[in-house]
């Protein structure tokens, strides 16, 4: 009983010599589109009222802020960082404005995903892997978060999602054997924490620029924290 216990609570208790030596591996860095970024085409929303409102109605296929990239998704290559569970949370795609939000979103192979509605208009959840329908389904407005099929969903893979109602609405979660990932915002910025030293691939993932990777170097004390950078081109 009493190791139950112990079992029980060993992953909230860490002791502090454990969490002293949690990796602290960094890489921190930035995703660059160097020259003229594509001009965002500007959306005809007008056949949805809610849509016609809504703040952004700029395409969100590649997004360039003064010379950063955002939704690239970069990650440690899978197969090199060990064995790790999904985490309980399901990751959330959102559906605001009439867009997906995040347009790249991270997930662990066995993480849940859910689609929410946020906005005042109905959707269609049409979620595909390898080409195949996992999901689709109307969401209406205030309806509960639509749960997607992962359960098949292997690292590497990367799950499309549109919508039937809104024909511009796109998202993308790409699927990882680990949680070293992350996915840039407006300032093209990544951070992974909590690295092992060693020797890594790192890769980064645009869903219409495409792939890229470098070789990297987890070292320990001061080299345990490196940055990186990656840069697409028209
Ligand atoms: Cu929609």
């Amino acid at each position: 009983m009493r190791l139950a216990l112990i079992a029980l609570l060993a992953p909230f208790s860490l002791p502090a010599a454990a969490l002293a030596d949690a990796p602290k591996g960094t890489i921190k860095g930035t995703i660059l589109f160097e020259g003229e970024p594509p001009e965002r085409a500007t959306l005809d929303r007008k056949s949805d009222p809610w849509c016609k409102q809504a703040e952004t109605s700029l395409a969100d296929d590649v997004v360039v802020t003064k010379g950063k990239l955002a939704g690239v998704l970069v990650r440690v290559a899978n197969g090199s960082a060990g064995t790790h569970a999904a985490p309980a949370t399901p990751a959330v795609l959102d559906q605001r404005g009439c867009a997906y939000t995040p347009h790249v979103v991270g997930l662990v192979a066995g993480q849940k995903l859910a689609v929410r509605n946020s906005d005042g208009t109905v959707h269609n959840v049409h979620a595909r892997a390898a080409g195949k329908d996992v999901l689709n389904k109307m969401q209406g407005v205030k309806a509960a978060d639509l749960p997607v099929d992962t359960a098949t969903a292997k690292p590497g893979d990367v799950l499309e999602l549109s919508c039937g109602v809104h024909p511009w609405m796109r998202a993308y979660a790409v699927v990882q054997d680990h949680p070293y990932f992350a996915v840039t915002g407006t300032d093209g910025a990544f951070a992974i924490t909590g690295l092992a030293p060693g020797s890594y691939t790192l890769e980064a993932w645009h869903p219409t620029l495409g792939a890229k990777s470098m070789p990297i170097k987890i070292g320990t004390g001061p080299k345990a924290s490196i940055t990186a950078r990656f840069s697409y081109k028209p």
